[in-house]
C-alpha cells in the first residue's frame, strides 16, 4: 500500500514479480485477536534478542511457533527445533495456519511461524531468506503494529531496490523469483498505531523448511 505523508516523500507502490500484497486483509477489529495469539506464543516461548555469527546484537527480537524456529547465535544462522532456552516451540495458531493455506493455497502447513518485534529504533539489514530446503514454496508475512519502510532488491545485492510502507494487517506473500529476493526493514515508525500499548511493529512470516 502507498505511504506518503509530511515526513517521507512518497512511495511508489512496490511492483514486483513474486511479490504479492494484501493490503488490510487482517481487518482492524480482528488484531487484536491475532495480538492475543502472539502473547500466548511468547509467555511460552520468549522473544530473544538474536546475535549474528559476527557477534553483533541484533535489534529485532525474536521467537517462534512450529516445528521449527529460526536461531541465530555466535555458532550460525539455523533452524532448531527447541527455543534457546531449551522448551519446544509452541504450535502455530489456528488463525495463522487458516491465513497461510487460505492465501497462498499450499496444501501443506507451515514448519515455521518466525515472530520479529520491532521496538523503537529496530531495523532489520538486507538479507536473502535461504536456510530452507525448498524456495518453491512461498513465503507469507504478516505485518502488526506500527508502520515500516520494507526495501525489497533483487537476487543479488547489486540489484536495484523498491520500498513500500507496510501497514498493521498487511499481508504479503513472497514466491517465484522474488523468494530470493534480498530485503530488508529501513526503519519502524514507532507509535504509529494503537494496536500495541507501547508501540512497536510484529511481523509474522510462515515458511515451509524442509520435508
Ligand atoms: C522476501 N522479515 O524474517 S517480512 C525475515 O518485516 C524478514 O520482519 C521482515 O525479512 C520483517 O526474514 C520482512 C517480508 C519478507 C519476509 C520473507 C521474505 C520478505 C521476503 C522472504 C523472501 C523474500
Ligand atoms: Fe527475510
Amino acid at each position: 500500500m502507498n505511504s506518503g505523508d509530511s515526513a517521507d516523500p512518497p512511495v511508489p507502490t512496490l511492483r514486483l514479480r513474486g511479490f504479492d500484497i494484501h493490503a488490510g486483509l487482517i481487518p482492524a477489529a480482528g488484531q487484536a485477536g491475532w495480538v492475543d495469539d502472539i502473547r500466548a506464543v511468547v509467555a511460552a516461548a520468549p522473544l530473544v534478542a538474536p546475535v549474528t555469527p559476527g557477534g553483533r546484537a541484533m535489534s529485532v527480537r525474536m521467537t517462534a511457533a512450529g516445528r521449527l524456529g529460526w536461531v541465530a547465535d555466535r555458532a550460525g544462522y539455523r533452524y532448531a527445533a527447541r527455543h534457546p532456552g531449551g522448551g519446544d516451540w509452541p504450535p502455530i495458531p489456528e488463525r495463522v495456519l487458516g491465513l497461510w493455506h487460505q492465501v497462498t493455497g499450499v496444501q501443506r502447513a507451515p514448519d515455521c511461524c518466525l515472530i520479529n518485534f520491532y521496538g523503537a529504533g529496530a531495523r532489520m539489514g538486507m538479507h536473502q531468506d535461504r536456510d530452507e530446503g525448498d524456495f518453491t514454496f512461498p513465503v507469507l508475512s504478516v505485518s502488526l503494529g506500527d508502520d515500516a519502510l520494507f526495501r525489497m532488491g533483487g537476487p543479488d545485492r547489486t540489484a536495484p531496490t523498491q520500498s513500500v510502507w507496510l501497514h498493521s494487517g498487511d499481508v504479503v506473500v513472497m514466491g517465484g523469483a522474488a523468494r530470493l529476493a534480498f530485503h530488508g526493514i529501513d526503519r519502524v515508525r514507532h507509535g504509529s498505531s494503537a494496536l500495541l500499548p507501547k508501540g512497536g511493529r510484529i511481523n509474522l512470516t510462515l515458511r515451509v523448511v524442509a520435508d
